[in-house]
């Protein structure tokens, strides 16, 4: 990685927010670069891929679906109309895939324990179908068969993290075709209750979850095609939001949350498609956004991850360039602003990636999802 290499102080410059940099998170415990359980010590670069058959990888999350602490592996084939999932040996390797039956083109996957065991569960946005299948995890890679709930009109991305408070992970949709999102809630025995709905703008391709506004409770950034994101902010149970609306540079394709400066909560990342770009907006710790600090990224960036990848106390970012078949890490180099990506070949078409310690060896490592070839390709963090 190009350590060496001249940072990109852009951010004074372009934010007008009166910061040099994206600094350290000063004083910021639950980072310290010491605060990992295995021996590994991330330098911030990567083995070559592995590459393993999926079967299709339009999304890709991870989770711990067999029961151990190793990340586990689901995907969407979104021609196939089932997930797959490919189960950690525990040094992150992975056994072939196994498929569960979802409805028509399954766009978008999340997994969380819905009813509050060990076991992750997994729900899948079909867009076809306007459904959303969960998909119950009963132990031992065994899967009930799907239970749907209606969606809207074509979901595109779907979330699984508590709204409500009490620790029962609810069910999050954005709507493409009506601009709308829908959330049903968790009914505390993982099953979910009525739909509610609200617009969010036109044309809603993904959504995300984090605290924003440091409240205490979960808020959501839904990004528009529309050169947009909207940031709905819970005011109390998940039943009550309010909605504003920040605008970002064209072609916006994906979106990931990170508190990239280390202060005032998470922060907005957008990937913009058809540019060689990743706009960063700073949360000012209220749930509202400055305006875009633009990032190098390389060609057609997709999916976003953030990690911090060297170990130095600050999030990093990741990126999985669809038109040039690589995967993109970006050191975040605080008060110097990013470096300059360093590129890692991947197979055909990666479009998703995730960032998890899947050979638990304490360092994070990356998943790609590369949607022409139904594969995924792990990289193994080196360490110092
Ligand atoms: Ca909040
Ligand atoms: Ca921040
Ligand atoms: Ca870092
Ligand atoms: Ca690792």
């Amino acid at each position: 990685m190009g350590r060496s290499g001249s940072g990109i102080a852009l951010l004074g410059a372009l934010c007008g927010c009166g910061r040099i940099g994206f600094g350290p998170p000063g004083g910021d415990t639950n980072r310290d670069p010491d605060a990992f359980v295995g021996s590994c010590v991330g330098d911030g670069t990567f083995q070559p891929q592995v590459v393993y058959a999926a079967g299709g990888a339009q999304d890709v999350t991870v989770g711990a679906l067999g029961g151990d602490a190793a990340p586990d592996v689901v995907v969407t084939d979104i021609l196939q109309s089932h997930a797959a999932v490919l189960i950690n040996h525990g040094d992150g390797t992975f056994a072939p895939p196994f498929e569960l039956t979802t409805e028509v083109n399954p766009i978008s996957i999340d997994v969380a324990s819905i009813d509050g065991d060990s076991l992750a569960d997994i729900v899948v946005a079909n867009s076809v179908s306007s459904t959303v299948s969960v998909l119950r995890n009963l132990g031992g890679n065994e899967f009930a068969p799907q239970v749907t709930y209606a969606a809207g009109m074509r979901p595109r991305s779907v979330a699984l993290r508590d709204l409500s408070g009490d620790q029962r992970p609810d069910l999050t949709v954005v709507a493409y075709d009506n601009g709308m999102i829908h959330t049903r809630m968790n009914d505390g025995t993982g099953a979910f209750l009525s739909l509610s709905s609200d617009p969010v703008g036109a044309q809603p391709l993904e959504l995300a979850v984090a605290d924003l506004d440091q409240d205490g409770d979960r808020d959501i950034v839904a990004l528009s095609a529309a050169d947009a994101f909207i940031v709905r902010l819970n005011l109390g149970g998940g039943t009550s939001w309010t909605s504003t609306t920040f605008t970002t540079r064209s072609s916006p394709v994906h979106l990931a949350l990170g508190d990239v400066d280390g202060v005032g909560g998470p922060d907005v990342i957008v990937s913009l498609g058809s540019s060689e770009k990743l706009a960063v907006h700073l949360n000012d710790g209220s749930g509202a956004f400055g305006p875009e600090v633009l990032v190098p990224a390389g060609a057609g960036p997709r999916g976003v991850a953030t990690g911090d990848f060297d170990h130095d106390g600050d999030l990093d970012l990741a990126t999985a360039r669809l038109g040039n078949d690589v995967l993109s890490v970006i050191e975040n180099r605080g008060s110097e602003g990013f470096a300059p990506p360093a590129s890692y070949p991947t197979d055909s078409g990666p479009g998703s990636v995730v960032a998890a310690d899947v050979n638990v060896d304490g360092a994070l490592d990356l998943v790609v999802g590369n949607v022409n070839v139904g594969t995924i390709s792990v990289f193994i963090a080196n360490c110092r």
